[in-house]
């Protein structure tokens, strides 16, 4: 079987544990998290490495050096996902990582450094709005703060991970030393159309856009809907739609630029209610930090602007901001002689989507090699595809960057 095609299976087998009957949601620790997490501890030591998952509910595999003060090269990705999500959105480069240490392990072939296969628990930020617990973790900025965070239910992020079998205090025990590292490496779909358009099966990160994220929640007046007059009326709802629109045509202003509302709900709306309360979240994000910031204080500017002509009253709570990361020159240049040397043109692109990768900007040399997504490109979405023959691809040029890998600069 080739790579590709083992982890087309491979993320198909991982699918299978869900929130929902239908589609994949895995969100971080609930229960289909929990046995992701075992199935891939699992599949790390059939595939020659010792096994373990740490105190956020990181997998972490060791494919260890005979050089005892061996230096490692991290090669990760995350396990969580969104809801209603694809197979390969962080999967793919766990699953990619795992056939090529698999392939090292059955060719008996040891390097001078350990490679270290970590499927990072929780990036999306979906169950708890918090992103990249298990990548911020290892690279030693985790924000305990966040423990005390609730997921949609209420239960307490911190309770959660005591209630998993996790000890918070153990969280700064994960942190990793720069000196005891050579580099961090991750594969990734796209997530985009750039690849697909241009017929590139694989691309060469340059830059991972930051991204500064909001909660938004509006308190207006309830009322009847057929006796309220329009010109009285607080309409949590109605502010929540110009909050909407403002942020469309404020970040359609500059090229790198996007914004989102993702959610966006009227908590115990009636059809004949009019909304006293709604809430939202806003994503913003943009190729440069200075383009970004502006476009999120002009729409900071707009919502109060909206709140007291609506009299409606609104509270806006960052909840998660990283900064624009580029990606090491060394690194790129170490993909490119892989892509060249399998005979592929080298196609460098920015990353509009966040990564783990991030988290280790400062703590060692950072990479990411691109799959080209079919479909058109889309992802955060069950229509989310990968073919095989690119998967494949990318797990040769993974091992061949790994096999080739030098240790500094
Ligand atoms: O939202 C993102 O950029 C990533 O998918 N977490
Ligand atoms: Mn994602
Ligand atoms: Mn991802």
């Amino acid at each position: 079987m080739t790579f590709g095609q083992r982890i087309v299976d491979l993320a198909a087998r991982l699918a299978q544990w869900s929130e929902t009957s239908d589609g994949l949601t895995c969100t971080y620790l609930t229960p289909p998290h929990r046995a992701v997490a075992a199935e891939l501890k699992k599949w790390m030591h059939d595939a020659g490495m010792s096994a373990d998952i740490d105190a956020v509910g990181n997998v972490v595999g060791r494919y260890r050096s005979d050089n005892p003060s061996a230096r490692t090269l991290i090669l990760g990705s995350h396990y969580d996902t969104v809801r209603n999500a694809g197979h390969y959105d962080g999967r793919l480069g766990i699953l990619t990582a795992l056939v090529a240490v698999e392939h090292l392990h059955q060719s008996g072939r040891k390097l001078p450094f350990n490679v270290d296969v970590i499927a990072f628990s929780e990036e999306e930020g979906v169950r708890f709005s918090t992103p990249y617990i298990g990548s911020s973790a290892m690279a030693g900025q985790f924000d305990t703060s966040v423990l005390d965070r609730s997921d949609g239910e209420g239960h307490r992020l911190g309770d959660v991970m005591r209630a998993a079998g996790f000890d918070p205090k153990l969280i700064p025990t994960l942190a990793r030393r720069p000196q005891d590292l050579i580099g961090y490496l991750e594969v990734h779909i796209e997530q985009g159309p750039v690849l697909l358009h241009e017929d590139f099966p694989v691309g060469i990160v340059t830059s991972i856009a930051g991204s500064v994220r909001q909660r938004v929640s509006i308190a207006g007046t309830a009322g009847h809907a057929g006796t309220v007059p329009m010109a009285l009326r607080h309409d949590a709802a109605a502010a929540a739609a110009e909050i909407v629109l403002y942020v469309e045509r404020r970040c359609a202003a500059a090229p790198t630029l996007v914004g989102t509302v993702g959610e966006l709900r009227v908590p115990g709306g009636a059809i004949n209610v009019i909304p006293g309360h709604c809430e939202l979240t806003i994503d913003i994000r943009a190729g440069d930090d200075q383009t970004r910031d502006a476009a999120a204080s002009d729409v900071l500017a707009e919502i109060k602007r909206v709140a007291e002509r609506r009299g409606v009253k609104v509270e806006t709570k960052e909840v998660s901001r990283s900064n624009n990361v580029s990606c090491s020159p060394r690194i790129q240049r170490l993909l490119a002689a892989a892509i060249a040397r399998a005979g592929i043109g080298v196609r460098p692109l920015p990353s509009g989507a966040g990564h783990d990768a991030m988290q280790f900007k400062g703590i060692t040399e950072l990479g990411m090699l691109f799959v080209r997504c079919g479909n058109g490109g889309i992802s955060h979405s069950p229509l989310e595809t990968v073919a095989a023959a690119d998967a494949d691809l990318a797990a040769r040029i993974l091992l061949d960057t790994i096999a080739n890998y030098e240790q500094s600069a």
